[in-house]
């Protein structure tokens, strides 16, 4: 897979970073971004989530894991819009609206608007996670169990549990290797399907 080595220039260049994606979320989207998020800061780099507040539900794990990243303590040198195709769908969440810096879009939508100062776009890629997980080994970024586990969780999302058309052998792969990398699939896939939430239970009383 090419990446464009705009993004990884525009990483290593840039110190603090915003990180979204779009309104409404699935699992892609989130566990793409929260993934993201902590891989970049354990390189030290400053990252803020304007859309943490979208992690609810079965999502809210993730949500803990990005707990960190609701404090943004300066103005970002540049946001990172994830898994999202047009411009009036970012999730800006406590900006209101587009902050005045330049995008960075990584998507895999067909018919993406190529909105941003760098766009990278591959429609043959089942989950935005797949790209991330590339845009990490290429950039030697390490990929620890809950980076694994959010980009699982995107992963498995985006494909139906790996029954969607979309399912390609190289997902099993990227899939296997976030396993060994500490994402467990038994764990996350209760998680996303088999935990009625609390609040669903208390109406079955
Ligand atoms: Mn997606």
């Amino acid at each position: 897979m090419n990446i464009p080595k705009d993004i990884i220039n525009a990483i290593n260049r840039n110190q603090s970073f915003v990180i979204t994606g779009h309104i409404s979320p699935d699992g892609d989207c989130l566990g793409s971004s929260v993934a993201l998020s902590m891989a970049l800061s354990n390189i030290g780099k400053e990252v803020f989530i304007p859309s943490l507040g979208s992690f609810k539900g079965k999502y809210s794990f993730l949500a803990q894991y990005g707990e960190k990243f609701s404090k943004l303590t300066k103005k970002a040198d540049i946001a990172i819009v994830l898994d999202c195709s047009t411009p009036d769908r970012v999730d800006w969440g406590i900006f209101g609206t587009q902050p005045s810096i330049p995008l960075i879009i990584i998507d895999h939508h067909k018919g993406n608007m190529m909105f941003g100062e760098i766009n990278w776009v591959e429609v043959d890629k089942p989950a935005v996670a797949q790209m991330i997980y590339y845009l990490l080994n290429e950039m030697s970024i390490p990929i620890n169990e809950k980076i694994a586990s959010a980009l699982y969780v995107a992963i498995l999302t985006d494909t139906g549990k790996f029954s969607f058309p979309n399912t390609t052998p190289e997902i099993f792969r990227v899939a296997g290797d976030l396993v060994e990398l500490g994402a467990n699939p038994k764990i996350l896939t209760e998680k996303l399907y088999y935990s009625n939430s609390e609040s669903f239970l208390k109406t079955l009383v």
